[in-house]
This record gives structure tokens, C-alpha cells and sequence, in this order.
């Protein structure tokens, strides 16, 4: 079963938010304009505008139209935001199987690409009455960028250790989804501890998203992944399954040789560290740290009421464990 059938009930949102996303980052100026149209034209899961408003589902659906809207787009600028300066720090050719902004023009017009987008967010979130989430809204931000830095400081660093790699995957992937869900609910008028219950499920599939993610990277395909196989190795990024490959002492001379020197760091030399790591137990041992989040997610919609949207939300759960996409 596809995701998105998993939401079906929201189709008609989806489509609305498609049409916003279209509508607010029209550019007057001709290569924003077009930098931002062959963005959306990528495509993308939407998975930030979708847990917004799943979770406002357990507020007041009178209030849930413009608010909530505004939020669930805002949301998905910021993301796109980011993938497009992401892809300039990374130096990324590719991204959802298609040329980056960065390949397209130049570092520099990516750079301004995404604070446009960024600045695009900002717009919708002007239409935010709440001084709670727009304080949410800020935090989560000023996470992802100490998140991307944390993670330029521990590339190459094959001594960093589990809680490094969760923090980092907390601030750069998980707190955003997590607010996703929390502002969703806000901004419909849910209670403050529902709203809290909703932003512990997030956090929690949102780690468990990164981390299959990151599993992902070894074990699926370069055209699944658009791009190459152990690409994270390859830009010098140690998650969690090279984490578990390096207790085995042979694993890490391996890497450790072909760290050492960066201009041994071919895709060639990553493909052979990556069979390497396929070999020990660690994509096992990753799959169950991804579902001890996916389990304490779970857990946090216990105390929801029991609404046909909280279904659907342990049914996304369970699905995103699964996913090989
Ligand atoms: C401009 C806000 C801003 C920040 C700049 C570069 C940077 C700081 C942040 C990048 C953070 C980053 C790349 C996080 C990765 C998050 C992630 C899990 C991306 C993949 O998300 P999906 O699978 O992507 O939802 P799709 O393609 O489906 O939209």
C-alpha cells in the first residue's frame, strides 16, 4: 500500500497546499521564477504539511482551514528552504532524482533560491495569529541550522559516538516534523498537552524517519535514491550504521584508511567500505533503534481520543518503518 492512501482523507488539503505552494513563491524576478517553479516540480513527499493536518484533526475543525493551512505550507518552505542550501553545502548534483538548483545555475543562486523560499515562509506565517507558534516555529529553525553545523564539525570524525549522531539527527530532521505535528494542532485550538502528546509522536517518527534513512543510503538503489549508494560516507557523514560497523575493530581500520586521506575517498573505495558494512550485523541493529522510536510514537497517542485521524497517524507509523522509498 501506497502512503498516501494512508491519507486519503486530506487529499483535498494536499491539493490546496499544492496550489499555495504555487501561488507563494511566484516570483516576479525571471531565474527565481524558474529555480522555484523546477523545485516544486520535483515534487516531494509532503510529509510536514500532511502531519499538520493530520494532527489538527484533534482540535477544532472550524478553525482548521486558513490557520492551519498557513502553518502546513509555511512548514513545507522551510523544508524545501533548506534542501536547496543543503545541496550547496553538500555540493549535490541530485536530489529526488532530478538536477539540484546548485547544478542547474551556480552555488550563489541556490544560496539566494533558498532565502527566498525561506523568506516565502515567512510571508505565510504572517498569517499566524498565535505568539506560540511562531516562538515553536523559531526554535525549530534555529535547531536545524545548529543541527547542519554540528554535522560539518563531526564529518570525517570516526570517534564521535551514539549521542553525537542522535542529537544531530534530532535538531536537523526530527524537531521539524515534531513541530509540524505540534503547530497543526495549535493552530486548530487543540489543548497544550495534546499538543505536546502530538509533538513526542513526531519527534519520534521523525527519528525513526531519519534514521531509515540513513539506512536506507547502504541498502536501496542508486535510482531509488537519486543518488549514489553510500553517498552519506562519501560527503564524510558517520550515522548510525556505520556507527555499529565500526565496533567491529576491522570495519573501522578499513574506514579509518580511507579517511585518513581524503583524496582516497573515491566512489569506488566507498562501495567496498560499504560491503564491508554490509556484512556485519549494524543495519540489523539501526532497524531496531528505528523502531524503539517508532514504538515510544506510538506510545505518545495513547492518551489521544480516539478519532479516526489517530488510526491513520499509527498507521504511518508502521508504515514509515517499512519504507524503502
Ligand atoms: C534555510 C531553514 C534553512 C536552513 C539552512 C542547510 C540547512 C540549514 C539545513 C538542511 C537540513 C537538512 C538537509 C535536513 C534533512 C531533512 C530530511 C530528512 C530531508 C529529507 O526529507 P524528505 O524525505 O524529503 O521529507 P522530500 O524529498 O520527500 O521532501
Amino acid at each position: 500500500m501506497q502512503i498516501a492512501t494512508l491519507y486519503k482523507d486530506i487529499k483535498k488539503d494536499i491539493q490546496h497546499i499544492e496550489r499555495r505552494l504555487t501561488k507563494v513563491i511566484d516570483a516576479d524576478h525571471p531565474i527565481l521564477h524558474k529555480a522555484s517553479i523546477q523545485l516544486l516540480r520535483a515534487g516531494g513527499k509532503r510529509i510536514r504539511p500532511v502531519f499538520a493536518l493530520l494532527c489538527a484533526d484533534f482540535g477544532d475543525r472550524e478553525t482548521k482551514d486558513e490557520q492551519v493551512k498557513a502553518v502546513a505550507t509555511a512548514l513545507e518552505l522551510i523544508h524545501m528552504a533548506s534542501l536547496v542550501h543543503d545541496d550547496v553545502v553538500d555540493d549535490a548534483d541530485l536530489r529526488r532524482g532530478k538536477p539540484t538548483i546548485k547544478k542547474m545555475y551556480d552555488d550563489k543562486t541556490a544560496i539566494y533560491t533558498g532565502d527566498y523560499i525561506l523568506a516565502c515562509s515567512i510571508e505565510e506565517m504572517a498569517k499566524i495569529k498565535q505568539k506560540e507558534v511562531h516562538k515553536v516555529l523559531a526554535k525549530s529553525l534555529v535547531n536545524v541550522v545548529e543541527g547542519e553545523i554540528s554535522q560539518i564539525e563531526d564529518k570525517y570524525n570516526i570517534n564521535q559516538n551514539l549521542r553525537q549522531y542522535l542529537r544531530r539527527i534530532k535538531r536537523k530532521t526530527a524537531l521539524l516534523i515534531a513541530s509540524s505535528c505540534k503547530l497543526g494542532a495549535l493552530t486548530a485550538g487543540t489543548s497544550k498537552e495534546d499538543a505536546n502528546r502530538l509533538f513526542q509522536y513526531g519527534y519520534n517518527v521523525g527519528m525513526s524517519f531519519q534514521i531509515i534513512d540513513d539506512i536506507l543510503d547502504f541498502t536501496s538503489t542508486t535510482e531509488k535514491l537519486g543518488k549514489p549508494v553510500g553517498n552519506d560516507l562519501l560527503q564524510g557523514h558517520i550515522t548510525l550504521p556505520v556507527l555499529f560497523a565500526m565496533e567491529d575493530p576491522s570495519f573501522k581500520q578499513a574506514l579509518e584508511n580511507v579517511f585518513h586521506d581524503k583524496t582516497l575517498i573515491t566512489e569506488q573505495s566507498i562501495e567496498h567500505i560499504v560491503r564491508l558494512l554490509l556484512e556485519t550485523d549494524a543495519i540489523e541493529q539501526s532497524y531496531l533503534v528505528s523502531n524503539m522510536y517508532l514504538q515510544k510514537a506510538l506510545k505518545s497517542l495513547e492518551k489521544l481520543e480516539n478519532i479516526k485521524t489517530k488510526k491513520t497517524l499509527i498507521k504511518i507509523a508502521h508504515k514509515l518503518g517499512e519504507r524503502s522509498f
